[in-house]
């Protein structure tokens, strides 16, 4: 198939689970906006209408809570196609919402969005519109997810951290107790058991929901009382690149804000605190969960966010080259997201090992910068094997390079058309 092809198709997929200004992630499986996958899409939309493209970002801004948070999931409308949906969840101001976040890149998608758009006045008009509200979202980040300044924030869900059922929170999510009601989930509905979290998963999972609701979403309950607390790498690593990236479109584009000078001083705080997530028996940086103070020793691909932030020193950056090398030559396709040697690896199961191409793109940029071109080249490649042999599907089975998850997936849509196409 030619390239054009391909293009076109990735268009279109964002074309379909367009509803109105703001992109689904499929259509079915996942009926709403989702903070992250919209980011990465509103990238995506500027191969096709760069108008639409901000629309996104409005949209997701829409549903932004006044202590500045940006939800998870904002439920624009009804559907009875995903669980648990927003008579769960009991929450949201302007709109119905999930309480908690997600890793928080918009602000990085929107300095890659700087750097590509062409109507450079709609640009500006846009960035000085919403910069503000990122400004607000990444000071509610530190304020309520940090509120003893250790310069890491802490996550209050699975579902938080974008990557749902990674190993790195077996042990954090154990301690959770499981809720004794019955529920149905829908995402069985659309998708193989294999490819998705267990039942025990889910039991907690929702009493997390249930316990932020009962706390009334009061940030101090919930900071004290959580059941499950964890220092996400991933988050923690995204946010700080983000927050760099939000100070440069500020001064570019002359934002004034108030909190601006709290902004630079987070990233300070992160930069001496970030050792504290090395393991030297792993080599290799983790979650910490931050009820029991234990590194979550299992080595997921969300460690390597800190070479994406720029995070990581040259010689810890060196080594997580090494580590990413053998990794990525332990399956079939790169890279897997648990590495493959870990006994919790499954190919095929959600965050336990399948590949998010999306992670690709921001764990090759991190190894570009480091001058380690040929692991970027890897992911690179490996990721249009992928899309050419499976299409567009939501991750990928490891070994076989099966598509899995959702099919015509929009943030997969979006990572085509900016880089792997
Ligand atoms: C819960 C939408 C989202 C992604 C997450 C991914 C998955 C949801 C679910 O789908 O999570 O948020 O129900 O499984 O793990 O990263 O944002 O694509």
């Amino acid at each position: 198939m030619k390239l054009s092809t391909y293009q076109n198709t990735a268009k279109e997929i964002l074309k379909i689970n367009d509803f109105g200004g703001y992109t689904v992630p499929t259509k079915g499986l996942y009926p709403f906006q989702w903070n992250w996958d919209s980011a990465i899409t509103a990238l995506g939309w500027m191969y096709v209408d760069e108008k639409r493209a901000w629309k996104e970002i409005e949209m997701l801004i829409a549903g932004q809570w006044q202590n500045g948070m940006l939800p998870h999931i904002i439920f624009h409308q009804e559907s009875d196609t995903y669980f648990p949906g927003p008579d769960v969840w009991g929450a949201g101001e302007k709109l119905h919402s999930t309480s908690i976040s997600q890793p928080p890149i918009v602000a990085s998608m929107m300095l890659e969005m700087a750097a590509i758009a062409t109507d450079k006045p709609l640009l500006e008009s846009k960035l000085k519109a919403m910069l503000p509200a990122i400004v607000d979202y990444h000071l509610w980040w530190y304020r309520d997810r940090d509120p003893q300044n250790t310069g890491l924030v802490s996550s209050y869900h699975p579902w938080e951290s974008g990557m749902d059922n990674s190993p790195a929170w077996d042990d954090a999510l154990a301690a959770v107790p499981q809720v004794e009601w019955e529920y149905q989930r829908r995402d069985l509905n659309h998708v193989d058991s294999d490819q998705r979290p267990h039942k025990a998963q889910y039991d907690r999972y929702l009493y997390l929901v249930d316990f932020f609701k009962k706390s009334n979403f009061d940030p101090q309950i919930i900071y004290q009382n959580c059941p499950y607390k964890v220092q996400d790498i991933g988050i923690i690593a995204m946010l700080y690149k983000a927050t760099l990236d939000l100070l440069t479109l500020c001064q570019q584009f002359k934002i004034e804000h108030q909190g601006l000078d709290q902004l630079s001083k987070e990233l300070e705080l992160t930069e001496q605190a970030i050792d504290q997530l090395w393991s030297d028996e792993t080599q290799f940086y983790h979650s910490r969960n931050t009820i029991t103070n234990e590194l979550c020793l299992d080595q997921t691909s969300a460690g390597f966010m800190t070479v994406y932030a720029g995070l990581s020193s040259p010689e810890k950056t060196q080594i997580l080259t090494e580590c990413a090398q053998t990794w990525a030559n332990s399956s079939q396709y790169s890279l897997a997201s648990t590495i493959p040697s870990s006994e919790k690896y499954e190919p095929q199961r959600y965050w336990r090992g399948p590949i998010w191409l999306h992670i690709n793109w921001m764990i090759a940029q991190g190894f570009e910068k480091s001058n380690q071109n040929f692991i970027a080249e890897k992911l690179q490649q490996d990721a249009k094997a992928l899309l050419k042999e499976s299409g567009f599907f939501e991750y990928f089975h490891a070994d076989s390079g099966q598509g899995c998850g959702g099919d015509n997936f929009s943030w997969t849509a979006a990572i085509a058309l900016h880089w792997i196409l």
